[in-house]
């Protein structure tokens, strides 16, 4: 069944399309689109968990993920032949939000299971640039899968009428399509996230950075409504508060420099420009924030959880990322060591531009997993930098001209 499913392609769908659906689907269509889609999806990336490095396959924590993963196929598949009818539409539903509680660990397993792997110094370059790729694609995968299953039980889970149900708790008039804010305020979204990091950076640090808020580069608090999912917004914006705040406290005793955002919203892209005068990061330490074999650290103990550190634990930038990319939109850094960084998040401005950028298993995946000899095809100091994908020996393999005249 897995070989079956795993033939099909992913079928992506733009926030244009999740909101047709919430606002014109049945149930009934929902669930004949899911059977499938959902075994697809989980097939695919459950191809790829297959290819991984075989002492990563080993560790204890990557079993129990794989395993979840297969548990949760099966009981998908149970729906195959199963009519759209009431007690199965119920069931249904209620098998979704057990698969959603199932996988609720899955970062922090699989980060468990990349820390032992870490520990065990088994890693070569190679395995990592594998795990790197894996890990993305596992994760973006994930985003996807929760976001089909969110829709769906928030459409139609609660037996209140459908469109009622997502609306619930939400407290804000009755906009959402499931998880979708049609009019999503960023300001508001801003101002939520800001504000819990603020909380957080008080208790650590007794103190924390003001908030300066821009729209064009110009102070205001006008509303700036977007088609978004504000839960991902919110993720995304919460992590580059804490790194933010953490970086102006560590570098600022006292008067701590404001925090800038600066909200744009342009014809294709909205651009969320979040500056802060933290002292900045080197370029080598910029691409390794991004990197989940460099961001793996073992859990603060629960002992220790009125003294965690703001941020620097996990993987909150790399996922924030995927966030990002998730609708075609992306999350880059840009800083100027010395004096501070800029975090940009962009995200598409038109809802059917914001398609579910989804990993394909195919022959082209398959390929990155087989541990090939990088060959440097770029001059490196032998002291490599995180870009760099040579090593010593690797640049040995051919003799510069120097040598081989024997100068
Ligand atoms: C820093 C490092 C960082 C990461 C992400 C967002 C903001 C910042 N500031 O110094």
């Amino acid at each position: 069944m897995l070989d079956f499913y795993s033939q099909f392609n992913p079928s992506p769908l733009s926030i244009k399309q999740f909101i047709d659906f919430g606002l014109n689907a049945c149930e009934r269509k929902s669930y004949l689109f899911l059977r499938k889609e959902l075994p697809v999806r989980l097939a695919n990336i459950m191809k790829e968990i297959a290819l991984l490095p075989e002492n990563l396959l080993r560790m204890p924590s990557v079993g129990m993920v794989n395993q979840w993963y297969e548990r949760s196929f099966e009981e998908i598949i149970q729906f195959e032949k199963m009519e759209p009818e009431q007690p199965v539409l119920t069931q249904f539903c209620e098998r979704l939000v057990h698969i959603r509680n199932r996988h609720a660990d899955v970062v922090q397993t699989m980060a468990q299971g990349v820390l032992e792997l870490k520990e065990s110094h088994e890693v070569d370059p190679g395995t990592e640039n594998s795990i790197q790729y894996f890990l993305d694609r596992f994760y973006m995968s994930r985003i996807s899968i929760r976001m089909l299953i969110n829709q769906h039980t928030l459409l139609f889970g609660e037996q209140i009428g459908a469109k009622q149900a997502s609306v619930n708790g939400m407290g804000n008039g009755g906009r959402h399509i499931g998880s979708i804010d049609p009019a999503c305020d960023v300001v508001a979204v801003v101002r939520d996230a800001y504000e819990n990091a603020r909380f957080l950076c008080d208790r650590y640090y007794l103190a924390s950075p003001e908030l300066e808020l821009l729209q064009n580069g110009v102070a205001s608090d006008r509303p700036m409504p977007i088609v978004y999912v504000p839960s991902h917004l919110y993720h995304m914006l919460f992590e580059l508060f804490k790194n933010a705040m953490r970086a102006v406290m560590e570098t600022h005793e006292n008067a701590p420099p404001p925090i800038q955002v600066n909200l744009v919203n342009g014809k294709e892209d909205v651009s969320v420009k979040m500056s802060d005068r933290g002292g900045g990061i080197p370029r080598s330490v910029s691409d390794l924030l991004f990197k989940y074999m460099y961001s793996t650290a073992p859990q603060p103990s629960k002992s220790d959880s009125h003294t965690v550190p703001l941020a620097g634990y996990g993987y909150g930038l790399p996922i924030s990322r995927l966030y990002a990319r998730y609708f075609h939109g992306d999350l880059v850094l840009m800083s100027c060591e010395g004096y501070g960084t800029d975090a940009v998040i962009y995200l598409k401005a038109l809802s059917n531009e914001a398609n579910e950028l989804l990993p394909v298993f195919n022959r082209t995946s398959s390929k990155f997993y087989r541990p090939m000899p990088t060959l440097a095809d770029w001059s490196a100091s032998l002291n490599t930098g995180s870009n760099s994908q040579c090593t010593r020996t690797k640049n040995r393999e051919k003799l510069s001209p120097s040598i081989s005249q024997g100068l």
